[in-house]
């Protein structure tokens, strides 16, 4: 095998045993295992398009963010994954762009009632960056942190659903920076609060570390479903 393949042969390995570890995890979140959720119709994507409880469509997309907006240098910008994994992975702009990307509809909601329906983002699944380095046994929460200084975290189960993108692209056009571009996550499953604009180093951990809001007071599961706001 050539070191290509070897590669990609060990990532999706990772993926198969992350995918193997997190199935019945994944399956019981409220947004997959909820048969009647709160609000106006299914938990997400799975059908029409709907918006859930005490949420409000909006044509405009608002920026919400803590103020500052980082300088970014594509030449030199890297994003990191680190902490319980096998392989510590550090990724250049160009490497980044060369993973397998996706382009799929999703829905943004966040927490202060304003939803954006169908927009359509281009990116790379955070769960093939994480296989990338291959989480350890201990792994189970996630934890981002973004060129702002904003945090956030997840538990793996959330973090590896298929919908939940490291995306660069909007609609056709490239992430622009007040959105949190060049890179962000979205969890169109979750708060928008979640993804992370203008992300730079993904932890991985054994022990749930809260982040930014979660700190303030603001739900640490976020379900828009559920209308799972503030703890
Ligand atoms: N780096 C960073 N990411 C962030 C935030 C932030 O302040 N800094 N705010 C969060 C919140 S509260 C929301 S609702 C969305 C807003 O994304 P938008 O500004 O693109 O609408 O980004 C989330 N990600
Ligand atoms: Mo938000």
């Amino acid at each position: 095998m050539s070191d290509e393949d070897d590669k990609r042969a060990r990532v999706v390995a990772a993926r198969m045993k992350l995918r193997e570890r997190f199935e019945a995890k994944m399956a019981a979140t409220p947004s997959l295992a909820d048969d009647r959720p709160m609000g106006e119709g299914p938990p997400n994507r799975h059908g029409m398009p709907r918006v859930p409880p005490g949420q409000y469509v909006t044509k405009k997309w608002p920026v919400l963010d803590l103020g500052s907006k980082p300088r970014i240098d594509l030449t030199t910008w890297a994003l990191r994954v680190e902490g319980e994994v096998e392989r510590p992975l550090r990724l250049s702009w160009t490497e980044l762009r060369a993973l397998p990307q996706v382009t799929e509809a999703s829905d943004f909601h966040c927490v202060t009632t304003w939803s954006r329906m169908d927009m359509q983002w281009t990116g790379v699944r955070l769960a093939e960056v994480l296989a990338m380095a291959e989480p350890s046994e201990a792994a189970a929460f996630v934890f981002f942190t973004a060129a702002d200084g904003y945090t956030t975290n997840l538990p793996l189960e959330e973090a590896l659903k298929s919908d939940v993108l490291l995306g660069h692209t909007v609609d056709g056009e490239a992430l622009p920076l007040e959105h949190g571009g060049p890179l962000r996550v979205i969890t169109p499953q979750l708060y928008a609060w979640k993804g992370s604009k203008w992300i730079e180093r993904i932890e991985l951990l054994a022990q749930d570390r809260l982040g930014f809001w979660e700190q303030r007071g603001y739900s640490n599961t976020a379900h828009p479903w559920r209308n799972d706001r503030y703890s």
